[in-house]
């Protein structure tokens, strides 16, 4: 590529929409064409788009997230309701984005503007997948994961969470394992700047093609990522889930 900005308005002449505004994420066609067969019923379920923001804007989303976060231990196992273990080692900051107190994202500009970049780059892709022509960015994750620690073992996401979840690495590396489908293992090394677009409840209709994933193997001291999500009952809380901004959870 030539210099050149990619990012919603290159990727809406696809669907043959306009996007006025400038997008943070520049994603050329070659990247679109692999997420759409990523995400499609023949494909793994989850893409990875290295790079997917500049150096400028990994700087501002990483000073952000230093000043703005106090971190709150998550340590535990239990059972799901699928009967699965999961055990979890890391570090949490969760917050509501429609409701409860919003002070982290009054002073963080460029956070804001990616998740309603985010957005606009999930609902651009209702041409393909006309499930995400509504999906609102409900809320927002952040992780901090220890080398050594265990990480967050192999789960699904909660089915309350549709169409596509977005987790973007700020800091550190890590394996990202999850199995398809089938049962197939497979992985994607993530470093920051990468975004790993997976695909959740209802994306291909009401079938459930949730791929289960895990991040266990941190390689750098520490790995922070950050995911956001859209909720169909954001009024809700979440079993086990804590938000710090929202007293209902
Ligand atoms: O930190 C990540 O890369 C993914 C986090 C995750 O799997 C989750 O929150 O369910």
């Amino acid at each position: 590529m030539t210099g050149e900005r990619f990012g919603p308005p290159q990727y809406v002449d696809v669907g043959g929409n306009t996007v006025a505004r400038e997008s943070l994420l520049q994603i050329g066609p070659e990247q679109l064409i692999d997420i759409v067969e990523r995400l499609d019923h023949d494909g793994s379920g989850v893409a990875h788009i290295p790079r997917v923001i500049s150096p400028t804007t990994l700087g501002r989303l990483q000073h952000e997230a230093n000043n703005g976060i106090i971190w709150r231990k998550v340590d535990g196992a239990f059972v799901n309701e699928r009967g699965v273990r999961i055990e979890q080692r890391f570090d949490a900051f969760a917050l509501k984005l429609l409701e409860g107190d919003q002070r982290f994202m009054d002073i963080s500009p460029t956070t804001r503007k990616f998740i309603g970049d985010i957005q606009d780059l999930i609902r651009g892709l209702a041409f393909l997948y006309p499930s995400l022509e509504p999906w609102t960015a409900d809320e927002i994750a952040f992780h901090l994961y220890h080398s050594g620690d265990g990480g967050l073992s192999m789960h699904k996401d909660n089915s309350r969470h549709p169409g596509l979840i977005a987790t973007l690495s700020l800091r550190g590396i890590a394996k990202f394992d999850y199995k398809t489908v089938d049962g197939k293992a497979n992985w994607v090394t993530t470093a920051p700047g990468g975004l790993v677009l997976m695909r959740a409840t209802g994306l291909l209709g009401n079938e459930d093609l949730r791929p289960e994933h895990a991040v266990t193997t941190i390689y750098t001291p520490q790995r922070v990522s950050m995911t956001i999500r859209a909720n169909t009952r954001p009024d809700e809380p979440i079993p086990r889930a804590e938000y710090d901004n929202w007293s209902k959870s």
